[in-house]
């Protein structure tokens, strides 16, 4: 074991012309967006996508639940832009915030009253809107879109249903493909 010398002289091999300085601005870029994204423990239960800012969910889980899965630092904002309740589930169109300021909506799929569980009221709403009786937007619209078509059809009502009455269960491969 030899001492560590006092003063350490460091010489950078650094041309800084404008290739080099672009390389070193892209690399950094790119090591900047791998941090951002945040990641699920659980892909059973919760899957992040970090190009669609959406994390889809399975129903039935609290903000404490989620919480868990996506690691500190994270908040669970309501529909209403405020702190989810500890005793609410997590439904369509609440928002989780990263502590670096990044907003993800979460999508239970098959909840589209955002109430986070999935019950027969969701199904008649995805029928009302397969029949074009009313619309369902953005994440809500997601979530009413089951088999991820694009559409919202019968057979979307349908499946939600069964999911409803405890006939079908949100497998894994639904959260990904959303
Ligand atoms: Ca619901
Ligand atoms: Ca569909």
């Amino acid at each position: 074991m030899g001492h560590l010398p006092k003063k350490t002289t460091v010489y950078y091999d650094f041309d800084p012309n404008e290739d080099n300085i672009n390389r070193l601005i892209s690399s950094e870029n790119t090591t900047q967006d791998s941090n951002v994204g945040l990641d699920s423990k659980n892909p059973e239960k919760a899957v992040v996508n970090a190009e669609k800012k959406q994390i889809t969910i399975q129903p039935g889980q609290s903000p404490d639940e989620l919480k868990a899965l996506l690691g500190d630092g994270v908040t669970v904002l309501g529909a209403d832009g405020k702190e989810l309740d500890a005793g609410k589930k997590v439904g369509t169109g609440a928002i989780v915030k990263t502590s670096d300021g990044a907003e993800y909506t979460i999508v239970v799929p098959g909840d589209t009253d955002g109430d986070g569980k999935v019950g027969a009221a969701d199904a008649r709403a995805a029928l009302r809107a397969s029949a074009k009786l009313s619309t369902l937007d953005g994440a809500f619209g997601k979530a009413a879109d089951i088999n991820a078509d694009g559409k919202t059809k019968a057979a979307d009502a349908r499946s939600i249903l069964r999911v409803a009455a405890k006939l079908d269960k949100i497998t894994k491969d639904i959260l990904a493909q959303m």
